[in-house]
């Protein structure tokens, strides 16, 4: 099971992203990628928030902090199936915890860890297997004279950091960053810029691009197709067009496919190496039982020669007590050669080198 955790701060598209993937990858079409929803939680989650794209025309309400969704697909490819977990909670909380702490401190982990807003997010957070940080670049440009200000520039750009800085000598290269609602920034598409490039241009204060140089990253867009519409506060406001296509999901799916397959190898790797380590045990446990029985019997033959040897002094000096010497002899060195016939067998070892790792 490849436990995907997806990052990223308010609105930056985190459900409507995961909606429009289980929708787009529903169905069996030739050797594409195929989700299959494996509870009602998750087939209710992306039929609602389906429902309300392309029905209702309107996007999903935002996600309330202190919520945490897990949703489980199967993510079925090239004849494998990959048990898939995505986590989504609401952006504020990855902004409050990431965006005002660093992590990496042991300290402030537990610390926050103990925190009953945040720690049970933590716990889940430490268990995921791959990371996929959203950023959507409109929380970072022209962001300084927004009425929420520098404070949550700042703070929106240390999340992204914060949380590399936390997950990545973890989960190495099982990390996508992917810029989100591309559709916004057309210049950027049309130009066909490098999304490091644009890294590097718009969030030069993070250092993400120098610092993580083998990162992938890419761009997408669940809903690229808005129309203008006016809300019930007779403000208007873009929502989503009928029959809406997506970008560059392809990509996006193309990393879940290889990292789950990753992370499905890492398992049978620790699975082979949990064998090979019990079948060791085993095998210690029986040359040291084979051991302890061999002394035994070699005690219970030194007594038995003993006694054969005293028995039979006994007996040529007619002592009565010589018969039973010899009769105890005979009765130890059965009892030694059961004890040497009862040692464990020790098999010859059969265990798979450990498998490199990757
Ligand atoms: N143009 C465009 N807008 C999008 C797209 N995806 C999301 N949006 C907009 O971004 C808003 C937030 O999307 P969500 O998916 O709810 O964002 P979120 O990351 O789940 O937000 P929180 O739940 O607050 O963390 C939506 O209400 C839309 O206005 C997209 O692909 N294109
Ligand atoms: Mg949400």
């Amino acid at each position: 099971m490849a436990r995907i955790a997806i990052l990223g701060t308010r609105e930056s598209g985190k459900t409507v992203l995961m909606t429009v993937l289980a929708k787009r990858y529903q169905n069996r079409v030739g050797n594409e990628p195929f989700l299959k929803a494996m509870d009602p939680r998750t087939m209710a989650f992306t039929e609602k928030n389906w429902h309300r794209l392309t029905v209702e025309r309107d996007w999903p309400p935002l996600t309330p902090p202190g919520e945490l969704m897990q949703l489980h697909w199967e993510l079925e490819h090239a004849g494998q199936s990959h048990g898939m977990q995505l986590f989504d909670f609401a952006g504020e909380t990855f902004r409050q915890v990431f965006g005002k702490h660093q992590l990496t401190d042991p300290a402030v982990r537990n610390r926050l860890g103990t925190d009953p807003s945040c720690g049970p997010l933590l716990a889940e957070l430490d268990r995921a297997d791959v990371l996929v940080l959203l950023i959507n670049l409109r929380d970072f440009i022209n962001r300084n004279n927004a009425p929420d200000g520098l404070e949550h520039l700042l703070e929106n750009q240390w999340a992204l950091r914060g949380a590399l800085d936390y997950f990545a000598p973890r989960l190495k290269n099982r990390i996508a960053l992917v810029f989100t609602q591309i559709d916004q920034y057309p210049e950027l598409v049309n130009g066909r810029r490098m999304w490091r490039d644009v890294l590097r241009e718009h969030l030069p204060a993070t250092q993400i691009a120098d610092i993580y140089q083998n990162l992938s990253c890419m761009g997408v867009a669940a809903v690229p197709e808005t129309e203008l519409a006016v809300g019930a506060d007779r403000q208007p406001f873009l929502r989503p067009a009928a029959n809406f296509s997506s970008w560059f999901l392809e990509s996006l799916m193309e990393f879940t496919v290889k990292t789950c397959a990753v992370v499905r190898a890492d398992e049978e790797d620790r699975e082979a190496q949990r064998i090979a380590a019990q079948l060791l045990a085993d095998e210690q446990r029986a040359e040291q039982e084979a051991k302890e029985c061999k002394a035994k019997a070699l005690q219970s033959l030194g007594w038995a020669g003993g006694s054969l040897v005293v028995g039979l002094l006994l007996l040529a000096n007619r002592n009565d007590w010589g018969g039973l010497l010899i009769i105890g002899a005979v009765a130890m060195t059965i009892h030694g050669a059961v004890q040497f016939g009862n040692r464990p067998v020790v098999r010859q070892r059969n265990v798979p080198p450990p498998l490199p790792k990757r």
